[in-house]
């Protein structure tokens, strides 16, 4: 039995859009980000970071949602996961960087501006994720300048990851990068994406 702990409203998000292109049934516990499900002994027998999401495959416990995203996508063999190692290996070099230059800036960046209510908002954060954010689209931008996708000929779990991670950006103008602005809303607009996003705004 598959179960994914994590709500829309977590980094579960991507997991769920992957769970949506593999067809994949699942047991959902909807847990949110650090709710008191999150603290209890049997939770934190299963992700002792006290985070969401975690997977549970037939008892593989599996932590950390780009990880999660690339076990998935190999084991039930999608053609969303590259057969070709190098392929392979641009998925996990994408997913590694965004983890490292993107996830918590973009997140601190748009809270700091718009998601959050004025009160609520600090503008030192938000200045200080902006000056990393922008030049981590730089990058993108010139990446997706080169080629449609991240890694290889045709959408992979390489742009579902980046892209997935990029919800945030969704709600602030990308404009000044035409590329990763038509790239990010062509990955959203796939169906499962829809499903999942409709989920967390529902
Ligand atoms: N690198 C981890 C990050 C997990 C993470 O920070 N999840 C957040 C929700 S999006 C959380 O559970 N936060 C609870 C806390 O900070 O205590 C992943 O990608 O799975």
């Amino acid at each position: 039995m598959l179960k994914l702990y994590g709500s829309a409203h977590s980094r579960a998000l991507r997991v769920i859009w992957l769970a949506g292109e593999l067809g994949l049934k699942y047991e959902h516990k909807e847990f949110l980000p650090r709710s008191p499900e999150t603290r209890t002994t049997d939770y934190l027998a299963l992700n002792a970071n006290a985070r969401v999401p975690t997977l549970d495959d037939d008892g593989f416990i599996l932590s950390e949602s780009m990880a999660i995203n690339m076990y998935l996508a190999k084991k039930h063999k999608s053609p969303l996961y590259p057969a070709d190692p190098k392929l392979e290996a641009l998925c996990w070099q994408w997913s590694l960087w965004e983890t490292d230059r993107l996830d918590r800036q973009i997140v601190d960046y748009v809270r700091n501006t718009v998601a959050e209510k004025p009160e609520d908002r600090d503008a030192a954060v938000a200045a200080a994720a902006w000056k990393q954010v922008q030049p981590a689209f730089d990058v993108l931008e010139g990446a997706l300048a080169k080629s449609p996708w991240l890694a290889g000929p045709a959408f992979s779990i390489s742009d579902l990851n980046v892209a997935s991670a990029l919800y945030r950006a969704l709600s602030i103008d990308v404009s000044r990068w035409p590329k990763l602005d038509a790239w990010l809303r062509t990955c959203w607009d796939r169906p499962a994406a829809k499903k999942a996003r409709a989920m967390r705004e529902h």
